[in-house]
């Protein structure tokens, strides 16, 4: 067969990036940044182009796997894998009750719809609620800031890049994330963007970032932004630089907001945030002043103590002077697709209409904090957790203590991973199941890909047959359904799409697979075709005649606040009390410990992708090690020099990793990579070292930040110490 150029497009993140397949024969020789693609037009990150070393790696996982009694892996075929899971689920529901199953799901499901809504169907069929996900390390105080602001979790404001003015950007380095929360595969030249029209990029971190360097940079105490925002609305109220006519136009609770900020002089505030009170009004007044301005967070704002409250005061700042919804500030984003919103109108997308079994914490869009995955499998009683399914996930690396759910995953009387990998967290598995990479399936963007300044829709078919016996995850749980004799439209958000499918099945348009399911969304969205209703619509035979996507607008929506806020009045609720209750507790949860003196954070590598792309050889070139950076004073202070082995002991845990000294991080501040320490089957990540750094955080569920449980991952209380006169002599 002759050499063929496929086009498709990257989903290990954001961005989104097109790409172009070089296949031979079936094998896949190369990837590309593909120059026709709209938004991307030919960039891609090392990471995408270095995907063609997972999609062929040697060790990648290409048949179901089965635990021996002796402790190793046998390759099974998939039905004999099947039936005994079918088998094994079955005799636990009998046993035990649906709520004795659960799962787990990784960033990467993020990437493709199908299996989300397939393994959540599957879930819900069998009367489980045992549900958890990488959003408790991630993004889910995001969700529970805009469930209270704008009474739908699932809506995520984003910043006009192309448009605005000014760019406060806190706790997020796109220049090496390439974005998240909002899509801008060009971020470089986005950002360069603002500057060149005039504007202003500021960038609040505690480490001289990749971004920060490239922009103003204002260096704060990890963990402090609270602190920092309520102070910046102290000035713009105190200060009547508030927008009155958006406030009155748009919210409700402003009063009640501006009375809680005046606690919060810059004066009051500066000890713990370390940011002069004359720089915090400047800045606060040339923010309200800029003729378009918005505040932008990500994991650095999500991921401290107080993540949602940091996340309801980063959007109240481009609020309350007068920025939402409006071209240059916070637009909202509206799906393609409108999954989503099916999801919101059928009231699916939850918040706190549940509380754990452990720790007493709040469901969100019925999950529940990983943190406590532990303490699920090992504490008895009624709804102890027995049989999980992880699907793209590492949870013993990417979840706070590690080893603890090491341990727990071995007393589970059932544990299936669907995966590319033995990882550190499925090789206690009773199956590995080989599941497709995104180039051996079909995708269309959804989720954050809405939030996008440029309204954009591409759809990828497969550029390869799946390898070995790996199949779609969707077909994974509709199988062992199938086997389980359950039916997984008997339940749940499908049944709203009653009529349409009624509507098909009249036509006699077969089986409703996730495929068709979006096709059918796509077309009654808001840029569909509507079955032949609206003649330039969207339909899946145009997104197949323009493979390289379909700019739909060349800016997203503004004004449509009345169609997409879900509170009374469609009114902004600025003061909920949630909010309120967790301003009480400010302060009460930052001890002091002098045994603890130093705060560490976290840190993302250009050719890294959390825990899993440590076994591309291109990627792992060059001097390639886990490495944390630690302040020239705070590592002389504890006797340690370039490349010394440290010992980082938290009140959790220690970790011993290579030091990098460097002043890109403050006196006092550690940055620490997470997704190292590998021990799985992929030999090359197993031999680059390093630890996991979730090994320093804490799982207890009285740690975990209160309003959304999440994880507690930055402003970690940590001490140094030298291992021995130990210098690597690796690199
Ligand atoms: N300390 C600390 N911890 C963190 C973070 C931090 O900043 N600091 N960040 C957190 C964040 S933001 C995230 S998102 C999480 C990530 O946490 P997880 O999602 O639990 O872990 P990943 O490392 O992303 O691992 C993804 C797994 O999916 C597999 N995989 C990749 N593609 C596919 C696919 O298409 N199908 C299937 N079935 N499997 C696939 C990979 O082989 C890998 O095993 O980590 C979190 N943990
Ligand atoms: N190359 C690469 N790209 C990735 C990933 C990857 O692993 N590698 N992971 C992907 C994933 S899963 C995600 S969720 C996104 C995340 O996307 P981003 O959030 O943009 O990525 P980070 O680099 O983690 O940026 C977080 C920043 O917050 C800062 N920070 C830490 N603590 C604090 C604090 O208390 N206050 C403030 N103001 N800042 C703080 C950190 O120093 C860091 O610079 O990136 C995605 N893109
Ligand atoms: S930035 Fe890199 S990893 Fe992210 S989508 Fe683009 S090519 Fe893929
Ligand atoms: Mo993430």
């Amino acid at each position: 067969m002759a050499v063929e150029q496929r086009v498709t497009y990257c989903r290990i993140c954001e961005a989104l990036c097109g790409l172009i397949a070089t296949v031979d024969d079936g094998r896949l020789q190369s990837l590309r940044p593909d120059p026709d693609n709209p938004l991307s037009r030919g960039r891609a990150c090392p990471k995408g182009i270095a995907f063609s070393d997972v999609q062929n790696d040697a060790d990648r996982v290409l048949s179901p796997l089965r635990r021996r009694a002796d402790g190793g892996f046998e390759e099974v075929s998939w039905d004999v894998a099947l039936d005994d899971i079918a088998a094994r689920l079955t005799g636990i529901v009998a046993e035990h009750g649906g709520g004795a199953v659960g799962q787990y799901f990784g960033n990467p499901v993020a990437f493709g719809y199908a299996s989300g809504i397939w393994s959540g169907l599957f879930l819900s069929r069998l009367g489980g609620h045992h549900q958890y996900s990488s959003g408790s390390q991630d993004i889910n105080s995001r969700f529970v800031a805009s469930k209270l602001l704008y009474g739908a979790a699932t809506q995520i404001p984003f910043p006009d890049l192309p448009r605005t003015d000014f760019l406060f950007m806190l706790g997020a380095n796109p220049l090496v994330s390439h974005g998240s929360a909002v899509r801008t595969p060009r971020v470089k030249d986005d950002l360069a963007g603002i500057v060149r029209r005039g504007g202003r990029v500021v960038v609040v971190d505690p480490r001289r970032t990749e971004t920060a360097r490239a922009y103003e940079h204002l260096p704060v105490r990890p963990d402090s932004d609270a602190w920092l925002l309520l102070s910046m609305l102290h000035v713009i109220f105190g200060e009547n630089l508030a927008d009155a006519t958006a406030l009155a136009e748009q919210t409700v609770g402003w009063k009640q907001l501006r009375e809680i900020v005046e606690a919060f002089p810059p004066e009051d505030t500066a000890a713990r945030t370390g940011v002069a009170p004359d720089v915090l009004r400047t800045l606060a007044r040339d923010f309200a002043a800029a003729p378009s301005a918005v505040a932008y967070g990500r994991t650095g704002a999500c991921l401290g103590r107080h993540g949602t409250l940091v996340c309801h005061l980063l959007d109240a700042l481009s609020i309350v002077t007068g920025n939402l919804d409006r071209a240059g500030g916070m637009l909202f984003s509206q799906a393609v697709i409108p999954l989503e919103d099916m999801g919101e109108r059928s009231g699916r997308m939850t918040y706190n209409s549940a509380r754990s079994r452990i720790g007493d914490l709040p469901e969100v869009m019925s999950t529940y904090p990983a943190a406590l995955l532990a303490e699920e499998i090992i504490t008895p009683g009624d709804g102890q957790l027995r049989a999980l399914f992880v699907t793209a996930g590492n949870p013993v690396l990417s979840v706070p203590n590690g080893p603890m759910l090491e341990k727990a995953l071995g007393e589970l009387d059932l544990l299936v991973s669907l995966d590319l990998y033995v990882n550190e967290t499925n090789r206690h598995a009773d199956y590995v199941l080989p599941s497709t990479t995104f180039l051996e399936r079909y995708d269309v963007p959804y989720s954050f890909a809405n939030c996008s300044p440029t309204v954009f829709i591409q759809a990828a078919e497969p550029v390869l047959e799946p390898y070995g016996q790996a199949r779609s995850e969707w077909e994974v749980f509709d199988e062992l359904a199938h086997r389980m004799g359950l039916s997984l439209f008997a339940t749940g958000p499908l049944l709203r799409l009653n009529g349409v499918l009624s509507w098909l099945d009249r036509r006699g348009i077969g089986r409703l697979t996730p495929r068709r399911l979006m096709e059918i969304l796509m077309r009654v969205g808001p840029y569909g075709d509507r079955f032949g209703l609206r003649r330039k619509g969207i339909n899946p035979r145009r997104l197949r005649a323009n493979p390289h996507g379909i700019v739909l607008a060349e800016h997203a929506r503004t004004g449509i606040r009345a169609d997409t806020v879900r509170q009374p009045g469609a009114k902004v609720v600025l003061a909920p009390a949630e909010i309120v209750a967790e301003l009480r507790r400010l302060g009460e949860r930052h001890p002091d410990d002098p045994d603890f003196p130093l705060m560490a954070i976290g840190l993302r590598e250009m050719r890294s992708q959390n825990s899993w792309m440590h076994n591309s050889p291109t990627l792992m070139k060059g001097d390639r090690r886990h490495r944390a950076r630690v302040h020239p004073a705070d590592a002389a202070a504890a006797g340690l020099t370039d490349k010394h082995l440290v010992r980082i002991t938290s009140p959790y845990g220690a970790i011993e990793t290579e030091v990098l000294i460097t002043d890109e991080v403050a006196h006092g501040t550690v940055a620490i990579p997470h997704g190292w320490g590998h021990r799985g089957g992929w030999q090359l990540a197993n031999r680059s070292g390093g630890a996991n750094v979730n090994e320093l955080t804490s799982n207890d569920a009285a740690d975990l930040e209160r309003l959304a449980g999440m994880s507690v991952l930055n402003g970690v209380a940590v001490r140094l110490e030298p291992v021995g006169d130990t210098v690597s002599t690796a690199g």
